[in-house]
């Protein structure tokens, strides 16, 4: 069977300093760090990038919840910098890009050709996907849902989570598991 792991949103404005800082991020980025070195390349790594422009609707002062984060262009947008030697062009997707659509799962992100995750895991083959990343209750649990939706086996590997909120956290695994989403 042929697997892919998706990292979700591992980027310098949901880790600790960042402007949308989340809980257990920079132990998730260590434990990715660690799970993408063992992998030594066997598995296609996808990244996932929280990519808006300056004017999102998502932020406080269009109206939405969050504070300004993952803003194009700026430091808080990367990658963080242990995860970079494992991310290629072609398999990193950007997504939140349009001003007026909220956009928590990856499902839709697209590459710098237009691809999307999910094109793209299907040309790959991939019948099943391990999701790690940040944050657990928003955008690692639309991207969870959305790729169980459309076939795929997936695994959250919970060592590699962070989230907003603990207790949001501890009860979205439960939902997901029961959901049909396998918790390692
Ligand atoms: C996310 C809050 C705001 C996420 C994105 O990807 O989990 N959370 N934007
Ligand atoms: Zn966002």
């Amino acid at each position: 069977m042929e697997k892919a792991i998706v990292v979700v949103d591992e980027l310098y404005d949901f880790l600790t300093g960042g402007s949308l800082a989340c809980g257990h991020s920079l132990e998730a980025v260590a434990a990715t760090k660690a799970l993408l070195e063992r992998n030594k390349g066997r598995i296609p790594v996808l990244f996932i990038c929280d990519h808006h422009p300056a004017n999102h609707c998502s932020f406080v002062e269009q109206g939405g919840p969050w504070p300004p984060h993952c803003v194009a262009g700026t430091r808080g947008g990367e990658i963080h910098d242990d995860l970079k030697p494992f991310v290629t062009e072609e398999l990193t997707f950007n997504k939140g890009c349009n001003p007026a659509v909220e956009q928590y799962s990856g499902f839709e992100g697209r590459n710098a050709a237009g691809q999307s995750l999910a094109e793209v895991l299907q040309l790959l083959g991939t019948e099943v996907v391990y999701v790690v990343g940040i944050a657990t209750e928003y955008c690692v649990r639309n991207t969870a849902e959305d790729l169980l939706k459309a076939g795929f086996k997936v695994t959250v590997l919970e060592d590699c989570l962070g989230w907003v909120d603990a207790e949001g956290h501890k009860n979205t695994l439960p939902e997901l598991s029961r959901e049909g989403v396998r918790i390692k």
